[in-house]
Formats: structure tokens, sequence, C-alpha cells
């Protein structure tokens, strides 16, 4: 077989990838060039089943959606025949596509497929090749969900931080491979991105009175709450010991207050197994590419130190303390701190 050394090359080099969004677009485009398809289309679902990310190829252009994804009718039957059976499905959808839909993987809050559009029906190479990719990449999706989340609660841990920021700022993943991507996020221009640093109070109380395992549980059951809280294109991290980072985009700052504070009150008001009530309080800030990373990070901190030297259990906002002269800014300036 001729293409053999090419899609060994296409193996190795996708293999190396250290990242789940990256890995998708090594596949659909290993995929583009052994299959030929009209178009490549990478779909999740999120647990309540809803269209929550797509990564399309088409014409060597690769295009991102999170919001408003439509999807149509047959596609949606398909998916449902496929989601059953766990088996590719296939038909011929009129005299120039032939629509296939495969299951890549079910993980804990997504389900994933593959849609491809081709003019022909996909020969048994085809299918052997597409399922030997799947394969590589269920594998790979398991070892980079492993690396890239905390072993305690399941959230993505601080290293995957930057990887995250990068790709709200600079709308693409980094990449060596100079892919064209277009990131359809939502069609608002005033839509920002919130980062909210959130700790739980008085921790070391609950450890003392309850003893680590029941604290190791707190945590547990709090991740929990915040990942049925927040919604699927929310960033949801645990930065270490008992602090998480969130970052949320909404149209505005209200809007982002009232995520953060309904939060905040569904921590307040749930009852934790023996511990009773524990409480938050989370330090806000407005994130903007002009600004540096460790300056935002520092930003938020500075309010959450304000909320918890001011009676905790409140969501603090650093624009508002700000403007409201109860802090003081510092920036950090280039060569103190490393660039993006
Ligand atoms: P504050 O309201 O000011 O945040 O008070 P605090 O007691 O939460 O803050 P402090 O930073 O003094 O203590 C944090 C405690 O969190 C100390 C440590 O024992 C506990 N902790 C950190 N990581 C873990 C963990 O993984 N499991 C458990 N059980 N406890 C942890
Ligand atoms: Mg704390
Ligand atoms: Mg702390």
């Amino acid at each position: 077989m001729t293409t053999t050394p090419r899609l060994l090359d296409k193996l190795v080099s996708m293999t190396a990838i250290h990242d789940v969004e990256l890995m998708e677009f090594s596949l659909l485009k290993t995929m583009e060039e052994f299959i030929r398809p009209q178009e490549l289309l990478i779909l999740k679902l999120d647990r309540n089943g809803q269209p929550c990310y797509q990564l399309s190829l088409r014409q060597d252009k690769y295009e991102i959606a999170l919001d408003g994804i439509s999807i149509p009718e047959e596609i949606l039957m398909a998916i449902e025949i496929v989601r059953r059976t766990k088996q590719p499905f296939n038909r011929q959808v009129d005299s120039t596509r032939i629509l296939t839909i495969w299951h890549i993987l079910q993980a804990k809050s997504q389900e994933v497929f593959l849609i491809t559009t081709t003019s022909h029906q996909l020969s048994k190479l085809d299918s052997y090749l597409t399922n030997g990719l799947l394969g590589v990449y269920r594998n790979f999706f398991a070892v980079l969900s492993e690396a890239q989340r905390d072993q305690l609660t399941g959230l993505a841990n601080r290293k995957t931080f930057d990887d995250v920021i990068n790709k709200i700022y600079f709308q693409r993943p980094l990449s060596t491979d100079p892919v064209q991507v277009e990131r359809r996020i939502d069609s608002d221009d005033n839509v920002g991105f919130w980062l909210g640093m959130a700790d739980l109070d008085n921790f070391k109380r609950i450890n003392d009175t309850w003893g680590h395992l029941y604290g190791d549980e707190v945590l547990l059951l709090m991740s929990q709450l915040m990942q049925g809280h927040f919604r699927e294109n929310d960033y949801l991290f645990r930065f270490g010991g008992e602090e998480f980072v969130i970052i949320i985009r909404t149209l505005n700052e209200e809007l982002a207050f009232k995520a953060f504070e309904r939060f905040r009150a569904a921590i307040e008001a749930h009852q934790f197994p023996q511990v009773g009530q524990v409480t938050i309080s989370i330090g806000v800030t407005k994130m903007d590419p002009s600004i540096f990373k460790a300056t935002i990070l520092d930003r938020a901190d500075k309010a959450l130190y304000y909320a918890k030297h001011n009676g905790r259990n409140q969501v603090c906002f650093f624009e508002n303390l700000l403007n409201n002269g109860l802090i003081e800014k510092t920036e950090f300036k280039s060569g103190e701190i490393e660039l993006f």
C-alpha cells in the first residue's frame, strides 16, 4: 500500500499531541487526506444530549462552533441510532451525499461523534482506517484526559490553565501546524470572559473537626455542584487545595455576577453530609487579552482576599472594588513575568 508510510507519519504526529482539541484537528486532517470527504464534523453532545461543540473541516477550513449549533433532522435521527447501537450508521442523503456517523466516545459529561459526508460509499479500507484512527483518538483522549484532570475531583488541573487562556485569547489552539480556524463563539461583540477564583471558607476547620476524609468529600461534592451549575462550555479548574478557578462567558458584567452569585448561594444552601453548611468566597475579574495572565490571576486573588477579610461567603468583583476605592491596582510589567 503506497499510502502506508504517509499514514504512519500522520499517526506519529497525531500521537505527539498533548491537547485534546489539537488531537481532534489532527484526526480530521488525517481523515481528510485519506478519505477525501466533502465534509467532516466532530460533534459533542452535553449530558442532556444537547449539541455543545462542533468542529468542522470543509475545504481545508476549520470552524468551531459553541453556540447555536443547529443539526439537521436527518442527522439528529441518525445520531439517536448511533447513540443506542454505538455502531457506525450510514445513509445516502441524496444523489451526491452519503452520510456516515461514527460513535467516538462517551465520557462523563459528553458524548462525541464523527460525521463524514462523502460523495462515494466508503470502501472497506476507508472504514477500517477510520475505525483505526478513532481507536487511536480514544486511547489518547483517555491518556490526555487523565493528565489534564485533577485526581480527586476530575476537574481540569492547573497545568491546563495556560492552554485554556491561549484558546480564549487567541481563539485558536497553539500549534506548530498553522491551521486556519474560525471560532464562532457568539454574534454579540460585547461578550466577555470572567474569571472567578473560588475558595472554601474556613476549610481548615472542616478538616480539623471532621477529618481529612470528610474534607476530601466536601471538595468532591463541591466540584460536582460546580459542574452541575455551570455550563458545558465554561471552564472549571481545581487550582490546588480548596481553591477553584471558574471561567465563564457572558454578555455583560451583570450576568456574570448573577452566575457566580447563584453558585455561591447554591453552595450555601447545600447540606453536605455530616459537615452541614459550607460556604465559599469568590473573587472575580474581567478577562482581557491586553492584560497579562498573571495580572488577571492577581486581580481575582485580590478580590477574593477582600471577600475573605470582609465577612466571607460573598462574591466580589475586582473592577467594582477598584472603582469604589476599596483596593489598589498593581500591574505586572513585561519582563517581570512570562508573556503568553
Ligand atoms: P479561609 O476562609 O480564609 O480560606 O480559611 P481556610 O481555613 O479555608 O484557609 P486556609 O488556607 O488557612 O486553609 C486551607 C486548608 O485546606 C488547609 C488544608 O488542610 C486544607 N486542604 C488543602 N487541600 C486539601 C485537600 O486536598 N483535602 C483536604 N481534606 N484538605 C485540604
Ligand atoms: Mg479557604
Ligand atoms: Mg485557600
